[in-house]
């Protein structure tokens, strides 16, 4: 069976040099241009990687080409540079490994802004992490990986610079980010640090990667919450509006295709990641820059094969109200034999995924470039789940493996939010584009937690924050602990609401930019060590 990318070509490499006859970047070209430059003059590349091959037309697809090779998740450039921003992080760490287990030259930044965050707010990773020269350490030792590390804030552009300069990454990914909504809600100062931290700090590195690596692309964390939970239902696009999509009003109708679909975020956090994606999208327009931005889900667990493989490669964990998330709080309750803090009514849907499946998709990413200009939304979810399901779920994991009675607590909700609504998701570019299928169900996520989170060190651990679970942290300001409604035992209480829809089928994929022809010789030539002759040569 072909791999996902096989068919993608020069257009989407990051080592494709433009050359000669098309000013590539300049504002206002079209794609509609680019096919027509195609189909009478042609455009011509060079390769960064095999200079030696001179100039060629951008056709030569990723299973020809020698520089990709096959992996399980598609083919990947050989050794190919990619750079984490975040890299400490619960999500940047797990990366980290799995790209340099794939053999891909990992560099990374991070100035320990989560560690400092969480710190503040009294709370610590339940998991014990190693800090930044031991994990690096452990990463060689254990996994043969060598991660370039610099300790660099994101806002710090000369630094930055600098260390893109140094490292020339074939991809960014950016997970650099203050990612909690609670801890943007808690003050004016808060509000003002997360979005300041995130917005100019993207802001900031597009503007680094036109300079340095323009070619490289974006793989940015943007969060499902960006779009919201609409009343009216209708459903949440992966960031812009299907070709088919009609405005209609007052007896007119009008395409909405191409068109960024509606933003309404839930938290000042949400605010900043909608920032992003504007800003994001235009430099891409502008500066023919090429990003994936990834609208993930609510993400949950603590298995990857690489921070399995020692406790000194573990990533972190949180379960305070701040920076813990909701299944992973449920988990840490259950042990503690606290109640599982359902907010409000408990019908609200959030789209989820496992750590290891979002590590999949990220790679899946990476391995298949956007084209030039390219702004590409996934939505990245493997599951839509209601509140009350996943308490649940948790309750019968707790119970039935582990012999951990479990009840359910209904507390006022202190966040802004609809908690009884519909939801349909389209999540279709990473199933039917990128090849993923989800392999890790909700319940083998939960059962690894239960594992690892009962071992006596990490529940010594878990009572040293248990008083930081209940929210006290309120979208109107106030700080007072949340009021208990009710407290129940599982399998006692109907789930009402909407029956949630993901939709992940569609018909065939359009592709951006279609090869016009494939120079045969040249596919020849790279196949065989031997390099083409350039033009002067040939004419001798
Ligand atoms: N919730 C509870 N009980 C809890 C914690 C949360 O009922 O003890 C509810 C919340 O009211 C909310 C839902 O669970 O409706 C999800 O809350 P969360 O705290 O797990 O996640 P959230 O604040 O939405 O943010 C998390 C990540 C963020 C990411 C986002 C994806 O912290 O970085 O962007 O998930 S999404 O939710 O799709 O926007």
């Amino acid at each position: 069976m072909k791999l996902h990318n096989a068919e993608k070509t020069c257009w989407n490499c990051p080592a494709a040099i433009l050359k000669g006859n098309v000013d590539f970047r300049a504002c206002g070209q079209s794609i509609e241009v680019i096919r027509r430059k195609m189909e009478t003059e042609g455009i011509l590349i060079e390769c960064a990687r095999q200079p030696d091959l001179g100039h060629f037309e951008p056709t030569i697809t990723f299973e020809e080409c020698p520089e990709w090779r096959p992996t399980k998740y598609g083919y990947l450039l050989e050794n190919m540079r990619v750079m984490i921003l975040g890299i400490d992080g619960y999500l940047g760490w797990s990366l980290a490994l799995k790209l340099g287990a794939l053999g891909c030259e990992v560099s990374g930044g991070d100035n320990f802004l989560r560690r400092k965050c969480v710190r503040e707010k009294g709370a610590n990773s339940v998991v014990p992490i190693a800090d930044m020269k031991e994990r690096i350490k452990a990463a060689k030792e254990i996994l043969g990986i060598d991660i370039k590390f610099k300790q660099i804030d994101i806002l710090d552009r000369e630094k930055l610079g600098r260390f893109m300069k140094e490292t020339k990454p074939e991809a960014i990914v950016h997970y650099g980010e203050v990612p909690s909504a609670p801890y943007s809600m808690v003050d004016c100062d808060h509000a003002i640090m997360v979005q300041y931290n995130n917005v100019i700090g993207t802001l900031g590195l597009l503007f680094l990667m036109k300079e340095i690596v323009p070619d490289s692309s974006l793989i940015k964390l943007g969060t499902l919450g960006e779009y919201g939970s609409p009343l009216t239902g209708r459903p949440l696009f992966e960031g812009l509006f299907p070709a088919d999509a009609m405005l209609v009003w007052n007896g007119r109708e009008w395409s909405l295709g191409g068109e960024l679909t509606p933003r309404d975020p839930v938290s000042f956090y949400h605010v900043s990641k909608v920032q992003d994606t504007f800003n994001i999208y235009e430099a891409c327009k502008y500066w023919w820059l090429r990003s994936y931005d990834v609208m993930q889900g609510v993400i949950y667990g603590v298995h990857t094969d690489e921070v399995a493989a020692d406790p000194k490669l573990r990533t972190r964990l949180d379960i305070d109200e701040w920076f813990g998330t909701v299944v992973n709080r449920f988990v840490a309750q259950a042990i503690l034999g606290i109640p599982l803090t359902v907010y409000g009514e408990g019908q609200q849907i959030r789209g989820f995924i496992a750590l290891e499946d979002a590590m999949e998709c990220m790679v899946r990413l990476i391995s298949s470039p956007p084209e030039p200009g390219q702004y590409a939304v996934v939505n990245q979810v493997s599951g839509l789940h209601k509140i009350m399901e996943l308490a649940e779920t948790v309750a019968k994991v707790a119970s039935e493996k582990f012999n951990i009675p479990v009840t359910i607590q209904r507390v006022e909700n202190p966040r802004v939010e609809a908690d009884v609504h519909p939801f349909e998701v389209v999540s279709e570019k990473l199933p039917d584009d990128l090849g993923f299928r989800p392999k890790v169900t909700l319940e083998r996520e939960i059962t690894r937690m239960f594992e690892l989170l009962t071992q006596p060190h990490i529940k010594r651990r878990l009572k040293k924050v248990a008083h930081l679970i209940k929210p006290r942290t309120w979208w109107s300001g106030e700080k007072r602990l949340v009021e208990t409604i009710e407290v129940y035992k599982p399998g006692t209480k109907r789930i009402g609401g909407f029956q949630p829809v993901l939709i992940t089928k569609r018909e065939a994929a359009i592709p951006m930019l279609k090869p016009v022809k494939k120079p045969k010789k040249l596919v020849e030539a790279l196949i065989s060590d031997d390099p083409p002759k350039k033009e002067d040569e040939k004419n001798e």
